[in-house]
């Protein structure tokens, strides 16, 4: 038979489309329940690439898998269309990006449909849809009115020449990707949701998570969410300085995670930007030469502060220690955050890295105040960062970190000059993006009412077409599309120019899909419809989106349910995604495929070259899910050439075979035919086990390959058929096309639907296992029938030990029943 995989491809994904197979069905079909498998949507660039196949392919096979279980499944894609990369090829091809965007999702639409990735027809989104924005849009403004949604001034990177906001990306040491002209920072108006509201609820919730999401996701979500507990207190300031800075302040808040360190403070720090740094400045109070430092400082963002090197100003103003009531002195410090816990620190340069080098290179003083069991650590050179036993703490002297701790917070509580406090690093996340492709923020700035919401009823609002994209500047900005009126007084308002973040639109794409289509215009997301498809059973991506799309999507979820879009959902905590897999990366030469490496292979020409079935083979064969894949173009061969020999061994079995396998009975066959039987079964049981818990797809393949190894030792009709039965059903998933051919041909698809019950007599081995051994000493094993005779056993052995006996007597064999066999050489 002949592998034609052009026709046969085209054949069943025409048939599969035309049938709506990988369509879901509305709730209450007859099926088993529901499973909603989800893979991270693309950004429309132009052109698939390995990593969107291995995620797809993924996808792909696990909605197969559940259809044939018959389970009403929901798979769905859709594009993530807004974003930077359509304004830079507007720049750069002087096309308009809605024109660049929606021919680049037209062109991949085609290639996934190629390599038949059944994704629903139906649920296709593009987030730059105007009803997509329109929802988003309300979700914005109902966030508003829960004050969620703020706007502030902030710190953003500007660059002067290109007159434009740059993200933190787009910053290359310090200078600007496209004019390579100095960054600085730039005070401006930007909009916030206020995701710090849900910073409890987004760490506590990964409990949930537990043995569901990969170990080291959790790990990061919760060391990006960064909790902390620790003391905050307020330091004093001594009676001098109180009176240089004319009263206006009377000391500062420190927050501490080690209150049993209190001791050992020799200074403390503020960040370039706290209030007492910007007093002393304002009013002169420090020399020109410390004022430039700072401002220097002030003008870089957070990112590169804490990367640099230690800067320092002693501010000549000094703050009295709690305990000890001696002086201590006040610096402005480079590595203090401004917007992490209060802005200043207590240091204790002998327990703490930053604090040891700056005291170092400032000349401070270097207290030690813990030490370890054996009393012999060093802080000659480095810091002592470990918990340990109090030294030099007065009455805390001999208790262990962790109970002088406990005692401090107490006593700074019980005087009320203190309390126990938890932080997170996590902040607010600014929205907002000086950039035209992109939803719009849906607010108008008012004279009289400041910030308003559009009206919902006037949803969307949409982008003006009529703009000319240089890369400076936002061309909205100066567009008249801005002139407006204010919901609110009806007088003269002018809209925002800013776009939302594209991170807003993967934050609730899971849930538009699980809306039934028909709903599309009306709504934005359907209660009844999330309660059915919710939660997502199946989330495969890529590792990369481990922090923020995942923790953002989290928020939202949660975010929308306290706005009343979505009902609460207890049994998973509003959580969205039950199960999480992320795949590793796909490589060539050892290193990522990129463009800027020129190490592209294109599976468009693959698919073209082998077919989709082969590409797909080959993508699960090549490696495990979760580790990197390196590309190969001998394994794209053999696989090619593994369906090749599938197809061509499909002659041996016979159509409309149900009868003819049904007569099998294994005790009569020969033993070839019995080993070929168990490997076909064998992978058959392996089938169950990959998709429901090991994931090892690789395996799954190799015992497939390994039962057609097997088959081509006989010659039985029966086994072919049933090898077909079996082997076509549980590759289906993996390479479709050619499996729904044959199995349309040999069995009508009925195979598909039929679960055989696995007779495990089969794989009661009648076979044993015995040592062999030359002079005592242990040599190979063979592997006998269970009743062989001595003399066959004998030969077995001696075969198996040739290469030790070469040229050598053997004096005596020696059988011992179902144990071994021993030779005696000389
Ligand atoms: C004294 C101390 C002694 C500290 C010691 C650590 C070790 P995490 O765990 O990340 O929450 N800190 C507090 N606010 C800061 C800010 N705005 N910018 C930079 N550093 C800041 O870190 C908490 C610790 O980071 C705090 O505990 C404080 O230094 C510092 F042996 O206080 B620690
Ligand atoms: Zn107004």
């Amino acid at each position: 038979m002949q592998y034609d995989f052009n026709i046969i491809e085209t054949k069943w994904q025409k048939y599969w489309i035309d049938n709506k197979t990988y369509e879901p069905s509305t709730k209450g079909s007859k099926t088993r329940g529901k499973k909603y498998i989800l893979v991270m949507f693309p950004y429309p660039s132009g052109n698939i690439h390995m990593g969107h196949v291995r995620n797809y392919a993924l996808g792909d096979i696990f909605a197969r898998y559940y259809k044939k279980k018959n389970f009403n499944i929901l798979y769905p894609i859709g594009w993530d269309s807004f974003g930077m990369p359509a304004e830079n090829a507007a720049i750069k091809h002087k096309t308009h990006p809605k024109k660049w965007t929606y021919e680049n999702i037209d062109n991949m639409a085609k290639q996934i449909q190629d390599l038949g990735f059944m994704f629903s027809k139906d649920r296709e989104i593009a987030t730059s849809d105007n009803i997509y924005t329109k929802f988003e849009q309300e979700f914005m403004i109902e966030f508003f009115k829960k004050g969620l949604l703020y706007k502030k001034n902030s710190m953003q990177n500007w660059c002067e020449k290109c007159h434009t906001v740059l993200a933190n990306e787009q910053v290359n040491e310090g200078l600007c990707w496209r004019c390579d002209s100095k960054v600085i920072q730039k005070n401006m108006p930007n909009y916030y949701i206020k995701i710090s509201d849900y910073c409890e609820e987004l760490y506590n919730d990964l409990e949930l998570l537990k043995d569901k999401w990969p170990k080291e996701v959790i790990t990061m979500q919760k060391n990006w969410i960064g909790k902390s507990i620790g003391l905050s207190f307020k330091l004093s300031l001594s009676d001098e300085s109180k009176a240089k800075l004319k009263d206006n302040f009377d000391g500062f808040e420190v927050f501490t995670t080690r209150a049993d360190t209190i001791y050992g403070v020799t200074y403390c720090a503020l960040s370039a930007n706290h209030k007492i740094v910007q007093y002393l400045i304002d009013n002169k109070l420090l020399d020109d030469k410390k004022i430039e430092v700072i401002k220097n400082i002030q003008n870089k963002s957070e990112r590169e502060n804490a990367q640099d090197d230690k800067i320092g100003v002693a501010l000549d103003i000094y703050a009295t220690h709690p305990l000890s009531k001696k002086q201590i002195p006040v610096y402005m410090a480079n590595f203090v955050l401004s917007s992490y816990g209060s802005g200043s620190v207590m240091s204790v340069p002998a327990h703490d890295n930053r604090d040891y080098d700056f005291a170092k290179k400032y000349n401070l003083p270097i207290v030690q105040v813990i030490t370890n069991d054996k009393n012999n650590v060093d802080i000659a050179k480095k810091a002592y960062t470990q918990k340990g036993k109090l030294i030099n703490s007065g009455e805390y002297d001999g208790m262990s970190s962790d109970e002088a701790s406990k005692h401090i917070i107490k006593y700074f509580e019980d005087l009320k000059i203190g309390s126990k406090t938890t932080n997170y690093k996590l902040r607010d996340w600014c929205i907002s993006r000086q950039r035209y492709w992109g939803a719009p923020i849906p607010f108008v700035n008012c004279d009289k009412c400041g910030v308003v919401a559009q009206d919902i009823k006037n949803l969307p609002i949409t982008l003006p077409d009529d703009v000319v994209i240089d890369g400076k500047g936002n061309p909205l900005d100066n567009h008249t599309w801005r002139e407006d009126r204010c919901p609110k007084c009806g007088g003269d308002a002018i809209k925002e120019s800013d776009t939302l973040d594209t991170f807003i639109q993967s934050s609730w794409y899971f849930l538009r899909y699980a809306t039934n289509h028909s709903k599309y215009q009306d709504i934005g997301i359907s209660k009844e419809d999330i309660n059915y498809w919710m939660g997502v059973d199946l989330y495969i991506g890529g590792i990369e989106h481990a922090i923020l799309h995942l923790l953002y999507a989290r928020f939202f979820t949660k975010a929308l349910r306290d706005c009343g879009f979505i009902n609460r959902d207890d049994r998973l905590n509003n959580e969205p995604f039950e199960s999480l897999l992320t795949q590793g990366m796909v490589l060539k030469d050892g290193a990522k495929m990129s463009k800027s490496k020129g190490n592209i292979v294109d599976p468009a020409l693959m698919v073209k070259k082998y077919g989709a079935d082969t590409t797909r083979l080959f993508i699960l064969f090549a490696a495990p899910v979760n580790k990197e894949l390196e590309w190969s173009d001998k394994g794209i061969e053999g696989s090619y050439r593994f369906i090749k020999k599938f197809v061509s061994y499909s002659t041996n079995a016979q159509a409309n075979s149900k009868e003819l396998i049904k007569s099998i009975n294994h005790s009569e066959l020969s033993e070839e035919e019995k080993q070929a039987r168990i490997k076909v079964y064998s992978a058959y049981k392996k089938y169950y086990d990959v998709f429901d818990n090991t994931y090892g797809f690789n395996t799954l393949i190799s015992s497939c390959m390994e039962a057609i190894n097997a088959l081509v030792k006989q010659g039985n009709k029966a086994i072919w058929s049933e090898a077909y039965y079996i082997l076509t059903h549980i590759l289906e998933p993996i390479m479709p096309h050619i499996c729904w051919e044959l199995s349309d041909k040999l069995f009508g698809l009925e195979n598909f639907s039929d679960e055989l019950s696995i007779d495990e007599d089969i794989f009661k081995s009648d076979s044993i296992n015995l040592a062999v051994s030359i002079n005592g000493k242990k040599r190979s094993e063979i592997k006998v029938d269970a009743n062989a005779s001595d003399e066959v056993i004998k030969t077995t052995a001696q075969l198996s030990i040739a290469k030790w006996v070469e040229g050598k007597e053997i004096l005596k064999a020696i059988v011992v029943k179902n144990k071994l066999v021993n030779f005696v050489v000389k």
